[in-house]
């Protein structure tokens, strides 16, 4: 019996860390990667798809992998406090990976807007939370800022360490499948995750990135199997927060995915080389076909992701469906977070009314005579 232990104890040799620097996990990685049967049949679509289930990280998103690594390093060059602006997934991991060092984190949140699962996960590790009067784009401006002058290691996705972390997610897709998908679709918000899956791509082909900021194309290459394939990356945005179909930042974003409401991305150089690099594209989705997705995927495949997540689905079936991702591929749909996170959008959705029943047996089968 081995431990599985997370992606740095994992990956290490293929990982820029200092062979000193003791690993700060949750045992992070290693989360599934779902084949669609049911829902492919119910959309009557061609195609091999999977989903990476990001979900089932620690504290339930993709962040986990960048933030172990970040974590770690800080922590290695003896950082006692973090600091982060967050639509929600970054601060609950940031909060609980400081919690897990025994150091501090600061985490800036927009006003509102912020699903209440993730809020409580920053309030239960004990971060400082600090609510900034403005959207995301806002907090980011301020922590680039205040982390210049304060000792305090950044842990957005600027920080390089994130992006090597995240990068884990693509390895284990070549070693889960033996070798690249045809297509790897993602939510898109600060296009770091999107970013990191092509550097861990591109290790995993031996050929290196120039979207790799921190290795500039000299990364340690996959040793287990090296395999020529790459992916088309394809980066789907809300339609009310999507600055990759604009060309340009977009100034007050909006939408029901409150994780990818962000106007002003941070990776907005790399996921342009990772567009062209692999020959995919971006596109949006509307809040609508979100929450649609997010519903279908639930009820087809017992699959709960939060609605951010969804947009990758959403936008690889509109796709498939009109063959610009022609049938017979196999496509991977990162979900990158847990619909658990944010109940509120399901329940606020409207269920069914809920059946009352006084305490006995006859009450109860009552119910199930009816609808069996
Ligand atoms: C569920 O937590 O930016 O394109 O501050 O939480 O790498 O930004 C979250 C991003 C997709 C977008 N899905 O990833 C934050 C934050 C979920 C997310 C994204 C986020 P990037």
């Amino acid at each position: 019996m081995t431990r599985y232990t997370g992606i740095i104890d994992a990956y290490r040799s293929r990982l820029p860390l200092p062979p000193e620097a003791k690993a700060i996990s949750l045992g992070e990685g290693r989360t599934p990667l779902i084949k669609l049967d049911n829902l492919v049949r119910h959309e009557g679509v061609e195609a091999d798809i999977y989903v990476k289930f990001e979900g089932t990280n620690p504290t339930g998103s993709f962040k986990d992998r960048g933030m172990t690594m970040a974590v770690t390093e800080a922590v290695h060059r003896g950082a006692k406090a973090i600091l982060c602006a967050s639509t929600g997934n970054t601060s609950a991991a940031a909060a609980a990976y400081a919690a897990r060092a025994g150091i501090k984190s600061f985490v800036l949140i927009p006003e509102g807007k912020i699903a209440m699962g993730k809020l409580a996960q920053a309030v239960v590790h004990g971060a400082t939370i600090v609510q900034v009067r403005g959207n995301f784009d806002d907090g980011m401006r301020l922590v680039k800022e205040v982390s210049e002058t304060s000792p305090v290691v950044l842990v957005n996705s600027v920080n390089p360490y994130r992006l090597q972390g995240q990068k884990t997610a693509a390895f284990e897709i070549v070693e889960a499948l033996g070798e690249a998908p045809d297509y790897h679709c993602l939510p898109v918000g600060n296009a770091g995750n999107i970013t990191a899956h092509w550097i861990g791509y591109s290790e995993c082909a031996g050929t290196g990135t120039q979207a790799c900021l921190l290795c500039k194309g000299n990364c340690t290459f996959c040793q287990t199997g090296s395999t020529p394939k790459r992916p088309k990356m394809i980066g789907y945005q809300a339609a009310g927060s999507a600055p990759f179909m604009r060309g340009a930042a977009v100034k007050n974003p909006e939408t029901v995915a409150t994780a990818i409401r962000i106007g002003d991305p941070q990776s907005w150089d790399p996921a342009w080389i990772v567009q062209k690099e692999s020959g995919g594209w971006f596109d949006e989705c509307t809040d609508a076909e979100i929450l649609a997705c997010q519903r279908l995927l639930a009820e087809q495949e017992g699959v709960f992701c939060e609605p951010a997540s969804a947009t990758s689905l959403a936008g690889a079936l509109r796709d498939l469906k009109s063959g610009k991702i022609p049938a017979g591929s196999t496509v991977v749909c990162t979900l990158t977070g847990n619909g658990m996170k944010d109940p509120d959008i399901i329940l606020k959705g409207g269920f069914p009314a809920m059946i009352e029943v006084d305490a006995v047996k006859s009450a109860v089968e009552r119910v199930l005579v009816d609808r069996l």
